[in-house]
């Protein structure tokens, strides 16, 4: 076993070029920019990380148990086209050529057979372009994350997978939040298939998780726990309240914690005990992380006020639950301290 937490990440990662997010009607630059993975392996590299590698598994059999077959297929086939068939016009030089929807059905149709029809039913917003090949990146970013949780089967107590783009926001039949393909959900996959009985997933991202909620909303066998900005003041604005907690046999694996803006460490921490509390009761045999930065009181769309010393605490604080942990990266747009952030976060697995 190495001394050092194992990092993985993937080349694919920096052909993900997003140009846009609308917003509110306007077109914005994108937050999830590849900036944000050079500054995080910049930052790893500096400080002495150096297992760093690029090597991952096809992590297709558990895309595909976590995700519908029709949603991949269109997602699969819109991005092999792209290029084909967004119009030269009005495509300014230097632009990225990308889909995005425009009508959303109020009641789904099966009938329908426009593009525009299936581009409304997958994608929940406008903040999550399809570009030319965003489909084989998404996968490959789950790979990451697939290839991570294999390190764990392996014998690794501590991984990190530097998944780009990031996933929690993806839902078994949509896709939004930036995010295609929920690597959180499929790497948990691969460890139930792997022969672990439980698997629990933590979620920090200040948004919700909604993707990986709906994904094991009616499972026993996933735990998902979530501390988040509440629905009534950020994105994805429809889930994360906390009576949220499960459906069928998923009743009681669920477990929301939405706080309102200016959260700061003290705060913070306190939630975090309560959800380290419910993890340990749950008793998995891994323990996903979706790491999201974005919490950080630099964050240029956040609300919370945490510190990057604050992330070295809650490091230590999940690791001193001893379950071999796979760590996740999701949000974090403050790209000038995201690297710092997560290496804060790192090293605090090392200090328990
Ligand atoms: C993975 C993740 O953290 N996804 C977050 C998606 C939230 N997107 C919110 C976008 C808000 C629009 N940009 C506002 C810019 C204001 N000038
Ligand atoms: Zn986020």
């Amino acid at each position: 076993m190495t001394q050092e937490i194992p990092v993985i990440y993937t080349e694919a990662s920096f052909s993900h070029r997003p140009q846009y997010e609308v917003f509110r009607g306007e077109k914005e630059p994108h937050a999830e920019t590849v900036e944000r993975v050079e500054n995080i392996l910049q930052a790893l590299r500096a400080s002495g990380f150096t297992h760093i590698n690029t090597t991952t598994i096809d992590g297709m059999p558990w895309i595909e148990q976590v995700h519908d077959a029709a949603y991949l297929d269109f997602l699969k086939q819109t991005s092999d086209n792209v290029d084909a068939s967004v119009a030269d016009k009005g495509v300014k030089p230097g632009d990225v050529k990308a889909i995005y929807p425009s009508v959303h059905p109020y009641v789904p149709n099966p009938r329908a057979t426009n593009p525009l029809a299936e581009r409304g039913k997958y994608m929940f917003d406008m903040y999550t372009p399809i570009m030319q090949g965003t489909y084989e990146v998404a996968v490959e970013s789950a790979a990451c994350a697939v290839a991570g949780a294999k390190l764990l089967k392996d014998g690794e107590k501590q991984v990190y997978a530097l998944t780009r783009p990031p996933g929690h926001h993806a839902e078994e039949a949509m896709m939004g939040g930036y995010c295609y393909i929920n690597n959180a959900a499929v790497a948990a996959q691969y460890l139930r298939s792997a022969g672990a009985d439980r698997v629990a997933i933590f979620d920090f991202d200040i948004h919700h998780g909604n993707g990986t909620q709906n994904i094991f909303y009616g499972r026993d066998d996933v735990f998902f726990a979530s501390i988040h900005a509440s629905p009534d003041i950020k994105f994805p604005f429809y889930t994360g309240y906390e009576d949220e907690h499960g459906e069928g046999d998923g009743a009681g694996f669920n477990y929301n914690i939405p706080l309102p803006e200016g959260i700061d460490d003290a705060t913070y921490d306190v939630h975090v005990a309560k959800v380290l509390k419910r993890i340990r009761d749950f008793h998995p045999n891994y323990l996903v992380v979706s790491a999201g930065f974005d919490t950080h009181a630099k964050d240029p769309i956040g609300a919370f006020r945490l510190t990057t010393d604050y992330f070295g605490k809650l490091g230590k604080d999940i690791a001193s639950l001893e379950f071999p942990t796979l760590t996740v990266q999701e949000g974090g747009y403050a790209t000038d301290v995201l690297g710092e952030n997560v290496v804060s976060y790192l090293k605090g697995f090392r200090e328990r």
